[in-house]
Order: C-alpha cells, then sequence, then structure tokens
C-alpha cells in the first residue's frame, strides 16, 4: 500500500472514530475494489492497528500501534491549527534545531516538529536533553503571536499547563509544574520544555516551544545521573502508554488554551498554573546566575514573572532561575 493510499485509509477511520465503516464505503472514498481494501486492512494491521471486522457493519480502530508517525499523530488529532503541519523524522540531532529552519522558511502557525529520537536533545543553558528513540514524545511547536515580546515567557507557562491537563486527561497521572519549566510527578522531573524566539527589533516572527516528555522508560533506561531525578508516564501508571493519544491530548488543550490566550489574554493560564504549581506558597530556592535567593515563592506576576518573599519582608521578582524546594526541619 502505498503511504498515500494508507494515510487517506486513517483519514476517513480519523473523521469516523469509533464507528464502523463498511468495506463498500471505505471502497467508494479510496476508488477502489473491495479486495483491495480488504488488502489495505492487512497492511493497516502489520503496522500494528488493531481493527474489529463485523458483518454488515464494516470495520472499525480499536487500538493503535505506541507509534508516533505523522499518520498516527494525525488519527485521533482534534485541534485545527497546532499539529496540522507535521515534520516528523525518525531520528534528529534536535527538534528545535528543525523547527528554527522551518521558522525561517515561512512554516505556518502550529507546525509542528516531531522524532522518534533525538541524538543531541536541547535544554536550557546548554544542557543535554536526554531524548533516547521510540521511548518519549521529542518535539517542538511553532507559533506565530502577534503579541509584545516581553511577554513571550508567558507561552512557556501556557505551554506547562497545557501539558499537564494533556497528561490528565490522557493518563490520568497528576503533575506539578515547578517554576519556570519543569513538569514533575511525584517530585521527579518527568517533562522539560525549552522557549525560544526568533524576532525582529519589535516583533516575535516565531516562537519555538520545545517539549520532551519521558513516556515509556523504565528507570533502567535512564542514564545513572537521571535515576534519582527522572521519572516516566509509564513508570508511574505502572504500564505502557500510546504516545499518540498523549501529543494529541497536549495539542488540543494547548490550542484551545492559546485561542483564550490571544482573545483575553493571561488571566485563565495565571489562574490554571498557579492551580498546578507545587511551588507557590512555599519554602524555595532559587539558583541565579550569578547569586542564590532563598524565601516564599507568593505567585506570579501577570507577565509570567516568579515573586519571591525574602526573610526581611521584601520582594524579589525572579526572572529565571533554576528552583529548589529546600527540605524542612
Ligand atoms: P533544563 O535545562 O531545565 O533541564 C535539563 C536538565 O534536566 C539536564 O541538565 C539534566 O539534569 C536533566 N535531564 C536531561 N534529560 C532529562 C530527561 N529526559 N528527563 C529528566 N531530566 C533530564 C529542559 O531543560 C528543557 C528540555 C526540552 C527538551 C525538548 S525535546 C524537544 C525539543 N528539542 C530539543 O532539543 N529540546 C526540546
Amino acid at each position: 500500500m502505498t503511504s498515500s493510499m494508507r494515510k487517506e485509509l486513517l483519514d476517513i477511520f480519523s473523521q469516523h472514530e469509533g464507528e464502523f465503516i463498511s468495506g463498500q464505503k471505505i471502497s467508494n472514498l479510496l476508488g477502489c475494489s473491495r479486495t483491495a481494501v480488504w488488502k489495505h486492512i492487512e497492511e493497516l494491521r502489520k503496522d500494528g492497528y488493531e481493527l474489529e471486522a463485523v458483518q454488515r457493519k464494516g470495520y472499525r480502530i480499536i487500538g493503535t500501534p505506541d507509534k508516533i508517525s505523522e499518520n498516527a499523530i494525525r488519527l485521533g488529532l482534534r485541534t485545527t491549527k497546532i499539529g496540522q503541519n507535521i515534520h516528523y523524522e525518525d531520528s534528529v540531532d534536535s527538534t528545535q534545531k528543525i523547527a528554527h529552519q522551518l521558522a525561517n522558511s515561512e512554516a505556518p502557525n502550529g507546525t509542528i516538529v516531531v522524532s522518534d529520537e533525538q541524538t543531541l536533545g536541547r535544554g536550557r543553558l546548554d544542557r543535554t536533553w536526554y531524548s533516547p528513540k521510540g521511548t518519549g514524545i521529542w518535539m517542538s511547536v511553532i507559533l506565530r503571536p502577534n503579541i509584545q515580546m516581553h511577554k513571550a515567557p508567558q507561552l512557556t507557562l501556557l505551554t506547562a499547563v497545557s501539558v499537564v491537563r494533556g497528561i490528565k486527561k490522557s493518563t490520568g497521572i497528576e503533575c506539578q509544574i515547578k517554576w519556570p519549566n519543569d513538569i514533575l510527578i511525584n517530585e521527579k522531573k518527568c517533562v522539560g520544555i525549552l522557549t525560544e524566539m526568533q524576532a525582529d527589533a519589535d516583533r516575535i516572527r516565531a516562537v519555538i516551544i520545545g517539549i520532551g516528555i519521558n513516556v515509556n522508560h523504565r528507570t533502567d533506561h535512564f542514564p545513572e545521573e537521571l535515576q534519582q531525578i527522572a521519572t516516566s508516564l509509564a513508570i508511574e501508571k505502572g504500564e505502557e502508554i500510546n504516545r499518540a493519544s498523549v501529543m494529541q491530548a497536549i495539542l488540543k488543550e494547548m490550542e484551545d488554551l492559546y485561542e483564550d490566550y490571544l482573545k483575553e489574554g493571561f488571566s485563565l493560564v495565571k489562574t490554571l498554573w498557579e492551580a498546578n504549581a507545587v511551588s507557590i506558597g512555599k519554602r524555595i530556592r532559587a539558583r541565579m546566575m550569578n547569586e542564590t535567593v532563598e524565601g516564599y515563592a507568593k505567585g506570579i506576576t501577570g507577565d509570567g514573572v516568579l515573586l519571591l518573599e525574602t526573610d526581611d519582608g521584601k520582594i524579589r521578582q525572579i526572572y529565571s532561575a533554576d528552583i529548589e524546594i529546600p527540605p524542612t526541619t
């Protein structure tokens, strides 16, 4: 079966999710014989899709393989912009790098770059992000918001909220956000978010949001230095998780929240973010480039800046830092 035929067939199933579609209807839509339809269905089964076939009703998909190919992401994706243009590769150095190139060549708002593996996944401040093959979600989303440049960090917080809500909806797992960009489960890091920008002097051309999610890693999959601090959705849930469904749920949350944000501003994101943040109301230590400050995390400003009350009662605005929650004595 050609890949375009497979895509068309998956599109048909996607448009009728959960319903049976008769072999005759599929043959009409694809413009091929009933025998050819049967062969295409067998090909999908070989690809790992579980199809139920019932006489006089037809076929329906009841299980999808844990693949994050373009087709797998598309089947069941309920967005209209974010994720509609998918750039997928089996292996890349960093999806951020490709997304920057695509953003430079006019890729539309909502384009996503996804890979099954990253050989040089990037974290903040030139740190590395461990992104082995077949286990995680490694993706970059290109947005082209018409907002003032200083507001771009709000999109990191918007993404964190979307990821937490998408993971909850697709797996039932509750995550917490640690300002500004870590997502933790039981105090271990499961997701990292990296926001970068392409801008002219006074205008954002593109915001490129990298999202890395440990999905099906077992503890011994992580390098030793990460085993105590990192976790995956599968470790926390105790079962393998379908990466495409998690990705689809996140993209849907992100699109809905992004539309609200562009219309109404930051207030909904702020409320949802604070409701899911682990550090707010707690004593924290903020490690910055040149100093470390301790105090109580009071909340975030409308611009997504962290407010920290130090022991002498002063409020510090923290723009960029690594946050630790010191053990209580
Ligand atoms: P960060 O700088 O906050 O976190 C990086 C730190 O997290 C590392 O120094 C290491 O201690 C730890 N770490 C590395 N890999 C993992 C992992 N898989 N799980 C848990 N902890 C880890 C966070 O940066 C931003 C990461 C963004 C990753 C995405 S993936 C798609 C996109 N492409 C790309 O190159 N980066 C982004």
